[in-house]
């Protein structure tokens, strides 16, 4: 323990960088508030351009070595920080609820045990990937897949751990060095999981985090000549700002940005079914990138639709995400109420009409809100929240439905309820989304492609895209055997 450990739950965080496989801390510190409770969490280093210099030159450094480290090596070496997470599952999970007030139970259950697997999936996918070669003119064309040097991640504090690993899972299977700037709210698993790959053994210099605010820290990553891929996952604003500096050295970017996506619910669905669906957008106080927060209902079901998720929304347990019974938890920051606060209430003065909620909660909670009423180019409908808010509109057909769930500038998924497969295909055609669920929500397999289109993001990731993106693919031609007889 150092002046510079703080301990939450029982679990010791450090609170400075990680750079070059030490921690450094800087002259000044931010402070980390829990959302639970409004508890200081403690001081975190405040990082500026000279940590951000620091990280990328340790994360050059430490390239060379690592892109030649044998594939075989790397995949163990992902395998073993994976054993250090699920080794560390319960402080993980307790450590990331206190700071970003997600629930506790799924944290344990569900997210933690993903962070594992996002490492021991892209140690896996490593060592399959291949192209096969083939011929020209009796020549051979050989694919490979080269490391493309120091990448800096940068990601939103929604969900931390999970956003952050699955670029820096991929990152550095392909042999890539990371920097990683974890999002100011919630800064605390990004520091626990240095320690984890420190532990597992992780050359000094292959992954480092660097901690602070974006607008202070965020510019010096992003236009750093040295830095070969930008990954970043958060707004839309942010994503404009880093696209410019992106641009300067002409370093590739990846991009996941927000999204206002549709579930769509025909006359034809199983209800109770659509219903479950349309519950589920509550999950993590409705802080989900992908969550479908527009509902869009065929009229002649609309009003049994609400009547039943009114029922099934109003036995949701509101309250401390770290009790086993509870299903929404807070929100971020006061800011972040403050901005779901000032959506919801325009709306209402614009003529929407809550169904269930329309306020805030006790603290910093959110009542669940279902507004209907509400026009589609209106702001409410138009904009991403990030909180526990839905609309509800109704369609009258097919045609109806498609051009209401496209008609936003984003694209990052859709849901379907629907029983009947042939409206599920024609529909799915007709929708500009990264991802179509038919009759379920949120299963995701690491090999699909994940991303968005429009506003919802540029690039894909998961599986043979990651590598894509993290990777300089090269073919060499290489002339047949003999050739010097010809
Ligand atoms: O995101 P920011 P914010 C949406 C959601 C939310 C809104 C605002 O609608 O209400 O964005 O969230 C770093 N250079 N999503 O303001 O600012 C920042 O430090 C480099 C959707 O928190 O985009 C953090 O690490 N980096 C989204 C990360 O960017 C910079 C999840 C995201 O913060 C930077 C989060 C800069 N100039 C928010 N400025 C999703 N798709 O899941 C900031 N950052």
């Amino acid at each position: 323990m150092t002046e510079h450990t703080i301990t939450v739950a029982g679990v010791a965080v450090d609170t400075r960088h990680w750079i070059g496989g030490e921690r450094v801390a800087s002259p000044a510190t931010f402070t980390d508030v829990s959302p639970i409770d409004g508890s200081v969490l403690g001081e975190i280093s405040r990082g500026t351009a000279t940590e951000a210099e620091a990280a990328v030159a340790a994360a050059k450094a430490a390239f060379p070595g690592w892109a030649a480290t044998p594939r075989a090596e790397r995949a163990r070496l992902l395998h073993a920080v994976a054993d250090g997470v699920e080794k560390r599952i319960e402080e993980l999970a307790i450590v990331e609820t206190h700071d970003n007030g997600a629930l506790l139970r799924s944290h344990r259950r569900g997210v933690m045990p993903r962070v594992a697997h996002n490492f021991r999936f892209f140690a896996d996918w490593l060592l399959k990937l291949e192209h096969e070669d083939f011929e020209t003119r009796g020549h051979t064309n050989h694919v490979s897949w080269d490391p493309a040097g120091p990448s800096v991640l940068i990601t939103p504090w929604n969900a931390p751990l999970m956003l952050a690993t699955w670029k820096i899972a991929p990152a550095l299977a392909a042999g890539n060095t990371v920097v990683l700037k974890p999002a100011e709210w919630t800064p605390l698993t990004a520091s626990l999981l240095a320690d984890i790959a420190a532990e597992a053994g992780l050359p000094a210099g292959v992954f480092n985090v660097v901690q602070g605010y974006g607008s202070e820290i965020g510019d010096a990553l992003t236009s750093h000549p040295d830095v070969r891929r930008i990954s970043f996952t958060g707004s839309v604003p942010t994503a404009k700002r880093i696209s410019q500096s992106a641009a300067a050295q002409l370093t590739p970017l990846s991009l996941e940005l927000g999204g206002k996506s549709p579930l769509l619910v025909f006359a034809d669905a199983d209800l109770d079914l659509a219903v479950d669906l349309a519950v589920e957008q509550y999950d993590n106080a409705g802080q989900v990138c992908l969550a479908a927060t527009r509902f869009l209902v065929e009229e002649t079901v609309a009003e049994e639709f609400t009547r039943r998720f009114t029922e099934k929304a109003g036995r949701l347990v509101q309250g401390d995400p770290r009790d086993e019974a509870t299903d929404i938890g807070p929100n971020i920051h006061p800011r972040q109420l403050e901005k779901i606060d000032g959506f919801v209430q325009r709306a209402l003065a614009a003529g929407a009409r809550a169904v269930i909620g329309g306020h805030r909660g006790e603290g910093q909670y959110y009542a669940p809100t279902l507004l209907t009423d509400v026009a589609q180019d209106s702001e409410i409908v138009q904009e991403e929240v990030f909180g526990p808010v839905l609309t509800l509109q109704t369609f009258a057909d097919e045609d109806e439905a498609v051009r209401l769930a496209n008609d936003t500038r984003f694209g990052l998924a859709a849901t379907l309820a629907t029983g009947d497969p042939a409206r599920a295909e024609r529909v799915t055609a007709r929708l500009v989304a990264g991802t179509v669920w038919v009759n379920c929500f949120f299963v995701r397999d690491l090999q699909a492609p994940f991303g968005g289109s429009r506003h919802s993001g540029v690039g894909r990731e998961g599986g043979t895209w990651s590598f894509d993106f993290y990777c300089d693919v090269k073919n060499t031609v290489t002339a047949p055997k003999g050739w010097q007889d010809h």
